[in-house]
């Protein structure tokens, strides 16, 4: 018993000796490279500006577009341009994840609803637009007789930034119209005809 008690107070200050070492190297490294990269990425400490989404046809389907999003003083400016709708309404929403791997979009989760509220379509206060009841809830894109749909509305209450941050979710475009708070909780807006990752995207120069 007496001697475990040096033996192991000896392997402790050998273990503990050159861990020590080179803990003091590895951080001395890391304040080194941490230094040298502080002027290089200034401009991302600024945030995101630009965001877009490409839109892909889920299986089966023939929608194409884009969605694009831009911070103003008003907040995010949501525009889109998609092709290949049945003309009418298509509810269109953030949804969760950027995860495109399911053919019928369904694993990108439900509408992205950080404050787990009810769904709703959007609307104006104040003379500001608002999303729906959901912080993904966008209402629907209305398409003409030729199939397009434009979109341009602007969110006090959109977010790129911050932990309410749309990038890095997805937009599903829906088959049917979004009906509203009256059809919980999606709207009953019906498959998901397109899907697409909101991504960073290049500020104009
Ligand atoms: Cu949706």
């Amino acid at each position: 018993m007496t001697r475990s008690i040096p033996t192991a107070a000896l392997c402790a200050t050998l273990c503990f000796l050159p861990a020590c070492g080179n803990q003091s190297a590895g951080t001395g490294q890391h304040a080194a490279h941490a230094d040298g990269h502080h002027h290089d990425h200034a401009e991302g400490i600024q945030g995101v500006t630009h965001a877009i989404c490409v839109l892909s046809a889920t299986e089966g389907n023939a929608v194409a577009g884009w969605i694009r999003f831009e911070q103003t003083d008003a907040g995010v400016r949501v525009t889109a341009e998609v092709d290949g709708l049945t003309p009418g309404k298509h509810g269109f929403h953030v949804h969760m994840f950027g995860d495109l791997s399911a053919a019928d979009g369904t694993a990108t989760g439900g509408h992205f609803d950080p404050h787990g509220v009810d769904h709703g379509l959007p609307g104006m206060h104040d003379d500001h637009a608002h999303v729906g009841g959901h912080a993904g809830d966008l209402g629907n894109l209305d398409a003409d007789d030729t199939g397009h749909a434009s979109y341009d509305v602007t969110y006090a209450d959109l977010h790129l930034n911050g932990p309410e941050s749309i990038v890095g979710r997805s937009i599903i475009v829906h088959r049917d119209e979004d009906l509203g708070a009256d059809h919980q909780p999606t709207g009953n807006a019906g498959p998901r005809i397109a899907q697409g990752v909101i991504g960073i995207d290049a500020a104009p120069e």
